[in-house]
Order: structure tokens, then sequence, then C-alpha cells
């Protein structure tokens, strides 16, 4: 058969195209096409690729990911070795380092030197060949002398291009940076383990360093990583300076950090490091430090390496993230699904900038892999937005006659039995009326995506259950001014507004209750949904597993666990409380009650998100932002119209709130986003 050159003309059209939107959506992060009509395309290449293999080039989109599991990988002896980076850890540090290369360069006058500021990004280092444009390789550090070649691996990675984007590529490159984990994508592969009860990474760092070395290169493909280019080895090239070199880089088609600096004087670095030690905490991978480069590159050569180090650069390090402290208990916590959480009480210690006395220790089976013991010396580390967690035990230091810790067999809280459902890595409370679960469940009605209601904290819950006041959240809607006025801190004034709060909340539309109502994986977007397909509760109730699943959007886990829920007396009679008092269990056209803004198009606005939302995950906030028009940047300017604000929000709240920047919470955004 002859082949039309059109297909092998079509082929290369639909490469171009796919490279161009794949180069637009990971490296400039400005997509130019819909998933969708990318999925379409990628299908079409895909197909015709299959049908003529002989057009098949290792640079086409649909080559990244390999098909043949690695049986192990193969050791590599690096052309030029990777050297590590001396360190500093203050800028007394930093200045003598400039002294001690100045002192070695043994020139008399610098008139003036020119430094590259690079953010330390905190991941793994990588060393990737290009032979005429193409990747031909990628290996690890290893040891900086001999590492492993990673090649399948390396091309999962979609902001590492296979082919370089250059006219005349040279016939031999090497490039080097670091590959990471961002934030968001390291939560959801943590969630995903604990689901699976498989073992959590300690950090972004080490999830990527394990990701790097997995032999199947599908499953390195799931895990989103990313890639910053930082070291062009390129002979006989016209540039000079390690800043050009950075450019290069980035025409090339790689991504480069674009928190990148050129200075023109030690002042101007430790200026950078300042600002970087506050913002960084907003952006959305880690980083660990500032790398300052010597940008001439004649005065790197004339200054070279130590055994260990070049001495054209250093690493300013921020404050370890990491403490040591001492384990004084180890209790659980029951939470309002009934979840026993083991937390480890601790000697305070000051740790990123505050003061932690409790780290998670996640589940039964996390404590079993760490064997910690009340005694026991540990190391925390609080990463980003992240709640501090135990990394590991020194064992050397354990006090003799130690026990190991056994979770507890009975709730704390109302000493039922608890029990591990299959397939679960949690334990739980399954005694519906325990307290634990009823002051969760208020904490949760009453939060600021659920009911909303202000001044219902825990303290009050705490205190309004002790008091015998409220027995389940119905019980919320019959206290009265008088009946609470008495509690502690609680004067006539605070009692009436939050009797009102409490009134208010009836108002509240049906997809808020929903949510407040607890229901497992019901969050706040899925509540949303489930209100539109079934407008009243008593659909919903009734609703089959048929009718529920064929929802978009709506799974089987969902699906079984509302029909779960529904088959429980207790929360029908819960529900039918509800009515009684009056709160809204149907939809009604949305209003706009939460925020004062009337938004009649998200396009051109810009957001920016901080802290951890209570459902979405920040790509999917970002994903239904840039989808209705809108755009998002990492930092707070004054050109930046909305702050969508989750749990633990850093600095840029702080921010907004100086400026006036309007807050969202993740309900007022969805509730913007329906009426756009
Ligand atoms: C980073 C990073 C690491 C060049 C010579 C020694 C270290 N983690 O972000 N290393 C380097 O530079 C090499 N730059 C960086 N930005």
């Amino acid at each position: 058969m002859t082949i039309s050159p059109d297909i092998k003309q079509r082929i290369q059209l639909l490469r171009q195209q796919l490279q161009k939107a794949s180069y637009a959506y990971y490296v400039l992060d400005d997509p130019i096409m819909e998933d969708a009509i990318y999925d379409q395309l990628y299908r079409e290449l895909e197909q015709l690729e299959t049908e003529n293999p002989q057009f098949i080039t290792p640079d086409s989109p649909t080559q990244r990911v390999g098909d043949q599991p690695a049986s192990q990988f193969i050791s590599v002896t690096h052309n030029i070795p990777l050297y590590s980076l001396e360190n500093a850890f203050n800028l007394e540090e930093l200045k003598a380092w400039e002294k001690r290369w100045k002192k070695y360069s043994k020139k008399e006058e610098f008139t003036s030197i020119e430094y590259v500021c690079e953010l330390k990004i905190d991941g793994s280092a990588l060393a990737l060949t290009y032979e005429n444009g193409l990747l031909i390789r990628g290996v690890t550090r290893g040891d900086g002398t001999t590492g492993e070649d990673i090649t399948q691996n390396v091309r999962t990675i979609r902001s590492i291009p296979l082919k370089l984007n250059l006219d005349n590529p040279p016939p031999i490159v090497e490039v080097r940076g670091e590959a990471f984990l961002p934030l968001d994508e390291f939560d959801r592969i943590n969630q995903k383990r604990e689901e699976k009860q498989e073992a959590l990474f300690a950090n972004p760092r080490n999830a990527a360093a394990g990701t790097l070395r997995q032999l199947d290169p599908k499953i390195v493909d799931q895990r989103r990583l990313q890639f910053f280019a930082y070291t062009l080895h390129l002979q006989d090239t016209g540039i000079k300076t390690q800043w050009d070199s950075l450019n290069y880089l980035q025409n090339s088609g790689f991504l480069v950090n674009p928190h990148r600096k050129l200075c023109q004087s030690l002042e101007a670095v430790a200026d950078y490091f300042q600002q970087w030690e506050t913002a960084r905490k907003d952006l959305l991978y880690m980083t660990d430090g500032v790398v300052v480069k010597i940008n001439d590159y004649a005065l790197q050569t004339a200054l070279g390496f130590t055994q260990k180090f070049p001495r054209w650069a250093i690493a300013l390090k921020y404050p370890a993230e990491e403490a040591v402290t001492l384990v004084q208990d180890i209790i659980v916590n029951v939470g309002r699904t009934g979840a026993v959480t083991p937390m480890a009480v601790m000697q305070p210690v000051h740790i990123a900038g505050t003061t932690v006395q409790k780290a998670t220790l996640h589940n039964s089976d996390r404590i079993a892999q760490l064997d910690i013991r009340v005694g026991d010396t540990v190391v925390i580390r609080k990463a980003g937005e992240i709640i501090p967690e135990v990394v590991r035990v020194l064992e050397e230091l354990r006090p003799p006659h130690s026990q190991p810790y056994r979770m507890p067999d009975r709730c704390p809280e109302c000493h039922s039995p608890l029990k591990r459902p299959p397939k679960e890595a949690v334990i739980r409370c399954m005694n519906l009326s325990c307290r634990a679960i009823l002051r969760g469940s208020l904490v949760h009605w009453a939060s600021r995506d659920a009911l909303d209601i202000r001044g219902l904290g825990e303290k009050i819950v705490v205190l309004l259950i002790n008091n015998q006041l409220v027995n389940s959240i119905a019980d919320l809607y019959y206290l009265t001014p008088e009946k609470i006025a008495d509690l502690e801190r609680m004067g006539s004034k605070s009692a009436h507004k939050l009797i009102e709060a409490i009134d208010s909340s009836k108002q509240q539309p049906y997809f808020r209750v929903l949510y407040g109502l607890g229901i497992r994986y019901v969050g706040s977007v899925t509540a949303s949904l489930l209100a539109e397909n079934f407008p009243n509760i008593d659909q919903l109730s009734q609703a089959s597993y048929a009718s529920l699943s064929s929802v978009y959007g709506i799974g089987e886990e969902i699906a079984q666990s509302i029909i779960d829920w529904f088959s429980i007396e207790k929360n029908c009679d819960f529900i039918q409380q509800l009515k009684e008092v009056g709160l809204q269990l149907e939809t009604t056209p949305p209003k706009m009650t939460t925020v004062e803004v009337s938004l009649t198009s998200f396009s051109g606005k810009t957001f920016v998100i901080t802290g951890t939302l209570p459902t979405l995950k920040r790509n999917e906030a970002k994903a239904l932002i840039v989808e209705a028009g809108g755009k998002v940047t990492g930092s707070i300017s004054k050109k930046t119209d909305y702050l969508l604000v989750g749990e633990n929000a850093g600095s840029k709240l702080t921010q907004a709130e100086k400026l006036g920047i309007t807050q969202l919470s993740e309900t007022d955004f969805l509730t913007l986003l329906k009426s756009d």
C-alpha cells in the first residue's frame, strides 16, 4: 500500500499543534487549547501512528509514556560530576563566602560583581542529554559521580521537552535541573496512598525521588512531576553568563523558575533572600533556600571547584523546617465521622515560624511503621500548609523500658468499641451518639462553607454540649438568648448575636445544608451537584444507586455512601427535625447571600488561591477559574480581584486584607461560578 503524503503531513501538523499546546499548558502555564480538544487531536494522532508506525518519531507526544516497565536501572557515570552546594545559614556566612572567593581569586579589586539568585527547589536533581535536539538520556544525580539511567521516567515529565525548541540544535547539550512534585500533587498522592493503606511519603522531596525510581513509567506518568532547568552544559556558544544560559534554556522550551533575579551586589542578594523567606510560603512547590551564583562564566572558571563544591555558588538556606523534640504523650482524636486519628503531644518546639506541640501520626499503620513511643525523641516536619508530622524516631535516644504504643480499642469519649472497617486505614467509633462525633458534626455544620454560623466555634460548641443545652444539630434551633447567656464568657449581647446567626442560617441554600450533613465523600462540590440533580431532600433520600451514580461527577463510592447514610433511621429522624426547624431542604434559585459583589463574568478577573480548600484541589479550582475566563496568579498585587481562601491561609491573606481585596470561601466561589 502506498501512503498518501497527506497522512504524513497530517501527523506532523498534529504533532506540532499538540506540542505547542502542551508547552503552553505545562511550561508557560497559559493554556491555548481546551482539554477536550487536546484529547481528541491526541487520539487522532495515536490512531494515525498505530496505522502508520513508520511515521512514529521519539519526540511525538504519544511517545512520552513507555509501556514496558524496567527490570532495573543502569548505572551511568556523569561526564561532568554533579557537585553539591556549600551551605550558608545566615547573611554573615554569605558575606564570609564572598570574602573567601575574592581572596581565592587573588584579584585586587572587583569593581562590580553580578550574582544570579535562584530559588532553591527542594526536589531531585537530574541531568538530561540532548543529541541534535532530541532527548536521549535522563540520569539521576546519584552520588554526583554515578547516577541511574531513568530516561523512560524522565520522558513522562511534561515540562521536559522531548525535542528542543531550537532551529539549529547543538549536536550535544546537557541540561540540569530539579524534578519536583507540586504541593497539591503531593497531597493528592498521599491521600490516594492513605485510601489504599499504603505508607505515606514524608515530604514532597521524598515523593519526587521515590517516583523517579519507579520501574513502571505508567506510575510515574500518573504522578505529575515537574522540572525547573538551571544549568546548561554547552560548548562553543556565545553564552558567557549564568543569566544568559537561563534565558537560553527558557527559549529552548524548558521551564525555568520565573523568580530568578540578577543582583548587582551582595545587599541585593540579601534583600532577595529576605523577600522570599515569607513569599515562598505561597509558592505551589517547596523551596528550602536561595542559590547564589556568580554570573560571569569566566570568573566561575577561574574559581573552579573544591573537592565537593563549586567556589562560585552557595546555597543560602532558610531555617530548617524540621526540628527535634520529645514525645510527651500519644493521644487520639475522634473526628465528626468517628475516625480516630492518633496525635503525638510533644514538648513545644519552634518550627517554620510557629510553635508546634502536636503532630499527626495519621493512623495505626503509620504508628507501627514509626514504632513511636512515649518518651521518644523525634524529628518533626512542617512543610508548607501540611500539618506537622513525625518524620522519624531517633531510636538511639530512646529511654530504656519504653513500651510500644497500642491504639485504644475503645473510644476515648464514649468507650464504645472501635472498629476498622474493611479496606480502610483508619479505625472508627461507630456510636452515632458519641459526644466527639456530635462535637465535630456541630463544628462542621457551623463552618464557613456549610451553614456559616459566625460565632459558633469549637469552644462554644463544647460549652453547649457540656451544659446539656444541645444534644443534636436540631437543638441549636431551639436555643434562646436567655438559655445561653449564662455560659462562660457569654454576655447578653453575644448571646443575642449568636442566636441571630443561628436563626439566619435557616436561609442558607439547600446545597449548604447538604454539605453540612457531613455525609462521607460529600464535599461542597458534590453537594452542589446533588442539589442540582435531586432538587429536594426527599428525592435525594429515595434516590437509587443507579440514579445517583448516573450523575456526572458522582462516583460509585459517593453513591453508596449517600444510600448508606439515608438507610440509618437516626439520620432520617434528623432530616425530619431539620424540616420542622425550617431549614432549606430544596433548591431555590441561587441568591448571593454571602458575598456582596455581583460578578457578571469571571472573564478577565485575576484570582489568587491560598490555604487548603475544603473539597477542591488547587488545580481543580484553577481549572474552574480558567474555564470561566479568569486567570490565577501566584501572588497578591493591586491587580488581584479575588482571593480564594481555604484553611491555614498564609501571608497572602494578610496582604489581601491590607489591599482590601475581596475574599471568597470555596462556597462563595462556587456560588459565583454558578451565577456566572
Ligand atoms: C536548586 C538548585 C540546585 C550548579 C552547581 C552546583 C549546584 N535546587 O534549585 N543546584 C543549582 O546549581 C548547581 N541550582 C539550583 N537552583
